[in-house]
């Protein structure tokens, strides 16, 4: 049975692009990978083993924690404390930044993640996923990381990925140089090379965003959206096709494999809460901005490109915008006009 490339061979050749690197960003995103795999199939046996359903906690976020956001943010802990590459590790599912045990040595990487996007899906059987971020910890930063060590811009992001477990368990990963897909073959327990080098369409005639908030929206995005209702009738000439799963991985996964946008902007009810957004910006836009910039599409916020804003704070959030390169650069001149 011919296996193909796997994602380790896929990792190692990279590392034999970048000059004077010491293979521990190859065993970072190694053990990275041993993790999302040990989440694909926790999730896959649900209620199986008794993991669906809600925790009786709440995280920063003030949002419910599920039985499997704390799993799998254990196991993503577990799996990438041990080996020396991080130096410490800050998630959605933690308030602050966690501290390697003492036992442990420190790496020159800060390894930032959601263990489990989409987890309202859990309980319904739908798409979830991880995301994840690598940084490198800043040069001639001493003793324990701070807050202030993952406080870069997305631009110094060394690698990004998500593993969605959907009906097959995918990777898709960037180091910088283009984007690939691997799909996990449960026979032998690999992620295996199945989209290589991926290209978002720079033409779409799809869109996700949640309607239901549609009276809350700021006029750039009110216009665009009416203007994709409007269909072949109105200004854009082209019927549209509207898709929501409701979870952020799933949603520009979809973008990513056939074109589209993907839309969580700010609007007036975020404003009220004093949010800047829903998603947040160091292991959600960060990441899947830097995924779908280097697959030729774009990533703002209306108005500012994600992977340059300055964060302030581990769990910030941004008005996030993204995907085919002609839809998002009509969304940024609605966005113009309308200053
Ligand atoms: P809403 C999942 O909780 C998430 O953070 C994203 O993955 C997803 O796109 C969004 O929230 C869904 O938000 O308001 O539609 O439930």
């Amino acid at each position: 049975m011919p296996i193909g490339t796997t994602i380790t061979e896929y990792i190692i050749e990279e590392q034999r692009r970048i000059q004077n690197v010491s293979g521990d960003f190859t065993a970072l995103i190694n053990d990275v990978v041993i993790a999302c795999k040990a989440i694909s199939s926790t999730v896959r046996y649900g209620s199986l083993v008794g993991v669906l359903g809600v925790a009786d906690t709440e995280n920063i976020q003030g949002e419910t924690q599920k039985k499997l956001d704390i799993i799998s943010n254990n196991l993503f802990i577990k799996r990438n404390e041990w080996a020396g590459h991080v130096a410490a590790m800050a998630s959605e599912e933690m308030d602050d930044v966690y501290h390697l045990p003492n036992q442990y040595p420190r790496g020159k990487y800060l390894l930032v993640f959601d263990p489990l996007d989409g987890s309202s899906n859990t309980d319904v059987n739908g798409a979830v996923g991880t995301i994840f971020s690598i940084l490198r910890r800043p040069e001639g930063a001493r003793g324990e990381p701070t807050t202030r060590d993952f406080l870069q811009p997305g631009d110094r992001q060394v690698c990004a990925g998500y593993a969605l477990y959907g009906p097959s368990s995918m990777m898709v990963l960037t180091t910088g140089h283009g984007v690939n897909g691997f799909t996990l073959d449960q026979r032998i327990g690999e992620y295996i090379l199945t989209n290589p080098n991926m290209q978002i369409p720079e033409n779409t005639h799809d869109f996700a965003i949640n309607s239901a908030y549609m009276r809350f929206w700021d006029p750039p995005v009110r216009r665009y959206i009416d203007e994709c209702l409007a269909g072949k009738d109105g200004p854009r000439g082209k019927d549209f096709n509207m898709r929501w799963a409701g979870a952020m991985i799933a949603d520009v996964h979809r973008v990513l494999c056939q074109g589209g946008v993907f839309l969580y902007p700010i609007d007036r009810k975020l404003r009220s809460k004093h949010q800047e957004g829903k998603l947040r910006l160091l292991y959600e836009a960060n990441p899947m901005s830097f995924i779908i910039e280097q697959a030729g599409g774009l990533a703002t916020t209306g108005t500012e490109r994600i992977m340059a804003l300055p964060p302030a704070g581990l769990h910030q959030r941004c008005s996030v915008i993204m995907g085919s390169k002609n839809e998002v650069e009509r969304i940024i001149a609605y966005h113009l006009e309308d200053q």
